[in-house]
């Protein structure tokens, strides 16, 4: 495996990592606060980050790289209202897709088909992701500060998150 395109993978376990436990954060943040549909939604959020993690371990192993399972971030852990928890939800997930794209650049460069065939995978899960994050984020803009808004919006935010891809 060339070496450039091994660092960037190598990278990017790093930044699903981070992201996992990111979300990990968000979730205890959000049940602390009572938010238990939020909580849920990032629990869940932060065991699909690990699972993206170890799916490029196991890739990178299958190609005879070397794998570095790295040192990890602290996350921020405490946020000053739901707006803030999605803020950082959106720009954590703007944040992995720039990274994304430097990967599949680099493929192109140094002519690794088989490296950027397996990337489509995380471009397709990035673009409803980030989709998703918008569109949660768009919902408690309107919602502002209504208490019951929010409670609502706690409620059912996996009917919210899952009409992202409908419009
Ligand atoms: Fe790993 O899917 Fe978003 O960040």
């Amino acid at each position: 495996m060339n070496t450039t395109i091994e660092k960037l993978l190598n990278d990017q376990i790093k930044y699903e990592a981070n992201a996992s436990m990111q979300y990990l954060a968000m979730a205890s943040w959000s049940d602390s606060k009572g938010y238990n549909g939020i909580a849920q939604f990032f629990y869940s959020q932060s065991e699909e980050e690990r699972v993206h993690m170890t799916k490029l371990v196991k890739f990178v192993n299958e190609r005879g790289g070397v794998v570095i399972i790295p040192e990890l971030a602290k996350p921020i852990d405490t946020f000053k209202s739901l707006n803030a928890l999605f803020k950082k939800f959106l720009s954590s997930e703007i944040f992995v897709t720039e990274q994304i794209n430097k990967v599949i650049f680099e493929c192109l460069e140094k002519k690794d088909y088989n490296v950027h065939n397996f990337m489509q995978w995380y471009v397709t899960e990035q673009l409803e992701e980030e989709a998703m994050a918008r569109t949660l984020l768009d919902k408690l803009n309107i919602i502002g500060e209504d208490k019951s808004g929010h409670y609502l919006f706690d409620r059912d935010i996996n009917t919210i998150a899952n009409s992202s891809g409908e419009e």
